[in-house]
C-alpha cells in the first residue's frame, strides 16, 4: 500500500479529480447508475453515471442517490446522440457536477458553458484528430478508447491509439478499452496513459442495477465471446454474441437498409440490461468479459485493480 501511494503521489488524473487512485468507472448506459457510481467513488476510483437515451428526471434522481451515499467526486457521461442532450448538461451544471465525461460523438460545442461552470470536460475519443482538435478547446484530459471497449467503438485499438495521442497532446490521458486488471492498468501506463477506464468489470459489481443474468453471460464469456454488429450503419456495437447479434448480423450481411437495421436494433439495449432478456436483447460488453470471472463489490474490484498493479509494477523492475 504504501508502494501504491508513491506511485499515484504525482499522478495528473489524481489530482485533476481529485480522487486516491487513477482508476473511472466506464459510464454504461442503462447500466451504471448512482449506487454503482457512488461505490466506485467511496474505493478511490471515480464512478460515473452512464446517461445513454435517459431525460433528466432520471439523471437528476441518480444524481441525488450518488450524494446521498457519497461526499466524493464524481462524474457523469454526456452521451452526445442523446435527443435529451440540451437539458442533461443544463441539470449537470445547476447540480455543479464535478466531472463530465461524453461520448458518442464531438462534444465541442458544450465545452465552453461546462468549463465556465467550474467543470472538468474529459472527452472520449476514438481517433487522433478528434483528440488533437479537442485539446485546443480546453479540456481537461481526454479518455481515449479502443475497439476493444463494449457499446459504441471506433476502428483502432488501445494498443494502437493510446501511444498516438500520448505523442500528439499534452493533456493528461486515460485509457480505455481491453482493461479490467493490474496488467492492463500497468500496460495503459507503458503506453503513456496516466489512468484507466474500466467499463466491463464494473457491470459485475454487486452494486451495479443490471440484471443478474446480464451479469453472468459476462462471467461465461470466453476469448470469443464478442462480436460486432452494425458496422454498414456507421454506428458499430460491440455485444456478447447471442441469439440476436446472429439475426442481426445474418440481415447485415443480406440486406443494407440502414433504417430497417436500426429498427431491429431499438429497445435491445435495456432489454438485456434491465429485464434480464440476454437471449433477444443486446448484451453490450467488451473483449475482455473473457478475463471476469465472478460478480464482487466495487471496491473490492478498485482495490485488486489496484494491488495487482503495484504487484505488477514490481515484477517489471528487474
Ligand atoms: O459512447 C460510447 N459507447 C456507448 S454509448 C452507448 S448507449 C447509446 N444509446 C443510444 C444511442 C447510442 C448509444 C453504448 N455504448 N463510447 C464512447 C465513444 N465515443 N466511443 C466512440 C466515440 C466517439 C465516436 C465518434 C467519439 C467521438 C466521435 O466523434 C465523431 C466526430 O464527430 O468526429
Amino acid at each position: 500500500m504504501g508502494e501504491e501511494l508513491n506511485i499515484f503521489a504525482n499522478n495528473r488524473i489524481c489530482n485533476l479529480l481529485n480522487i486516491k487512485y487513477p482508476l473511472l468507472q466506464g459510464a454504461m448506459a442503462w447500466i451504471a447508475g448512482g449506487k454503482l457510481a457512488a461505490a466506485v467513488s467511496e474505493a478511490g476510483g471515480l464512478g460515473i453515471i452512464g446517461t445513454g437515451n435517459a431525460d433528466r428526471d432520471w439523471l437528476e434522481q441518480e444524481i441525488d442517490t450518488v450524494c446521498q451515499l457519497t461526499d466524493k467526486p464524481f462524474g457523469v457521461n454526456l452521451m452526445l446522440a442523446s435527443p435529451h442532450v440540451q437539458e442533461i448538461v443544463e441539470l449537470i451544471i445547476e447540480k455543479k457536477v464535478p466531472v463530465v465525461t461524453t461520448g458518442g460523438g464531438n462534444p465541442g460545442p458544450y465545452i465552453d458553458g461546462l468549463k465556465k461552470a467550474g467543470i472538468k470536460v474529459i472527452p472520449v475519443v476514438a481517433s487522433l484528430a478528434l483528440g488533437k482538435r479537442l485539446t485546443r478547446l480546453g479540456i481537461d484530459a481526454l479518455i481515449v478508447e479502443g475497439m476493444e471497449s463494449g457499446g459504441h467503438i471506433g476502428e483502432m485499438t488501445t494498443m494502437c491509439l493510446v501511444p498516438m495521442i500520448a505523442d500528439a497532446v499534452d493533456v493528461p490521458i486515460i485509457a480505455a478499452g481491453g482493461i479490467a486488471d493490474g496488467r492492463g492498468f500497468i500496460a495503459a501506463m507503458a503506453l503513456g496513459a496516466e489512468g484507466v477506464q474500466v467499463g466491463t468489470r464494473f457491470i459485475c459489481a454487486q452494486e451495479c442495477s443490471v440484471h443478474p443474468d446480464y451479469q453472468q453471460k459476462i462471467i461465461k464469456a470466453r476469448d470469443r465471446a464478442t462480436v460486432v454488429c452494425g458496422e454498414t450503419t456507421g454506428h458499430p456495437v460491440r455485444a456478447i454474441h447471442n441469439k440476436f447479434t446472429r439475426a442481426y448480423l445474418n440481415h447485415e450481411k443480406s440486406n443494407r437498409n440502414i433504417e430497417e437495421l436500426e429498427a431491429m436494433g431499438k429497445g435491445r439495449y435495456p432489454a438485456a440490461a434491465v429485464h434480464g432478456d440476454i437471449d433477444g436483447g443486446t448484451v453490450l460488453a467488451g473483449q475482455i468479459s473473457g478475463l471476469i470471472k465472478e460478480v464482487q463489490t466495487a471496491e473490492e474490484i478498485v482495490l485488486d485493480i489496484i494491488n495487482h498493479a503495484v504487484e505488477v509494477k514490481q515484477g517489471l523492475e528487474v
